[in-house]
């Protein structure tokens, strides 16, 4: 039975880079004629919030229900809000599917240039878990006396749940577990004297479940700080929704920029699909103009082979990447002059020469 899979492509760059992650699960699917895909590809975000009102069409979650993963370009478009695009398809989708799971590799990869002085892949290899349902993206939240110049306010509520939390620290230390690295916890328990010293709270008690597993918190502040100054201290990271937004940010510019940043969103418990997507958003600045970089999407379809249960080919692809970088193709972002086109066929060329089919 071939893998059902929804491409949601969305806006500025995003059809152009997707377009690159889908040649290669294809390339994948001519050199291993028994794993296959069908791919769906769904023409959702801004135009169709332009024509119809809704970034999504009204059912879009039971229809993608059906599909083993979803793969996402990037949401975002200068004629509209970014709050209404993203509230609109990206993270309903992530709360809808219970994806709780936010997992960003930061890595650097053979080939790849980090701006910090004399870093090599070694030093640079961690895996980001942000929580990704709740947290400061709740979406909750208000705005009181509006249009009132001395009375009006936001609220943005932060939700932080037992249960929300409790599962993705303890993801984290199963993972820590599963590849014999430690665990960090990255929070505010200084300033955030209610979500933070909850979270804290939480995160050493499940620590004191996996004795085995080395664990240590850290401020986020001074997590920015060694992340740049020391990153190799990092070997699983666990965080929430918005510190794990940002500090996977700072780990895409160490680790050579947010070309080099893949994201995938998981329901651990496999009860919905999950969607990968690469970190970067729509670019609409050089959308169109085939100089994205697609590598972030290429490895999101790693990832996504990962999941679906094929390390080897998720490896393989990851592998392909990194020779094709070596090789020199690469596109403007990373000093090159190769299209987007160009270095996705590259990517897929590379994965012929490493496994014939
Ligand atoms: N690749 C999807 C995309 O466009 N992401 C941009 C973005 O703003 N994402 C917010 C988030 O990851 O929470």
């Amino acid at each position: 039975m071939p893998y059902r899979i929804a491409v949601i492509p969305g806006d500025g760059i995003g059809p152009e880079v997707t377009a690159q992650a889908v040649r290669v699960l294809r390339q994948v699917s001519a050199l291993d004629p028994g794993l296959t895909f069908e791919f769906e590809e769904l023409p959702w975000g801004t135009e169709h919030y332009l024509t119809h009102g809704t970034m999504m069409p009204r059912g879009a979650l039971d229809y993608l229900k059906a599909f083993d993963a979803i793969e996402l370009g990037a949401v975002g478009d200068p004629r509209v809000p970014d709050d209404v695009t993203l509230w609109g398809l990206l993270l309903p989708i992530r709360q809808g599917f219970d994806q709780y799971v936010n997992l960003r590799p930061v890595r650097l990869l053979q080939g790849a240039q980090s701006p910090l002085k004399d870093r090599r892949p070694e030093d640079i290899d961690m895996l980001v878990l942000r929580e990704n349902t709740e947290g400061e993206y709740s979406g909750k939240g208000d705005f009181l006396y509006p249009g009132d110049r001395q009375m009006e306010m936001a609220l943005q509520t932060t939700v932080f749940s037992r249960r929300g939390v409790e599962r993705i620290v303890r993801y984290a230390f199963e993972l820590g577990r599963h590849l014999g690295r430690s665990v960090t916890s990255v929070s505010k328990g200084n300033a955030m004297n209610f979500s933070g010293v909850f979270w804290d709270r939480v995160f050493r008690e499940v620590a004191s479940e996996y004795p085995d597993v080395p664990s240590r918190s850290y401020l986020v502040d001074a997590a920015a700080m060694f992340f740049v100054q020391d990153p190799g201290r990092f070997e699983v990271v666990v965080t929430s929704n918005l510190f794990g937004d940002i500090l996977t940010d700072l780990g895409a510019g160490i680790a050579g920029g947010l070309g080099f940043a893949a994201s995938a969103n998981l329901n651990p418990e496999r009860r919905f699909p999950s969607l990968f997507e690469p970190v970067h958003g729509s670019a609409p600045d050089i959308a169109g103009r085939n100089i994205a970089n697609p590598i972030a999407a290429i490895w999101s379809v790693a990832l996504m082979l990962e999941h679906l249960g094929h390390p080897g080919w998720s490896a393989l692809v990851l592998q392909a990447i990194e020779v094709a970088i070596r090789d020199g193709e690469r596109t403007p972002d990373l000093g090159g002059s190769r299209t987007t086109d160009e270095v996705g066929r590259a990517v897929a060329q590379r994965l012929a020469k490493l496994r014939p089919g």
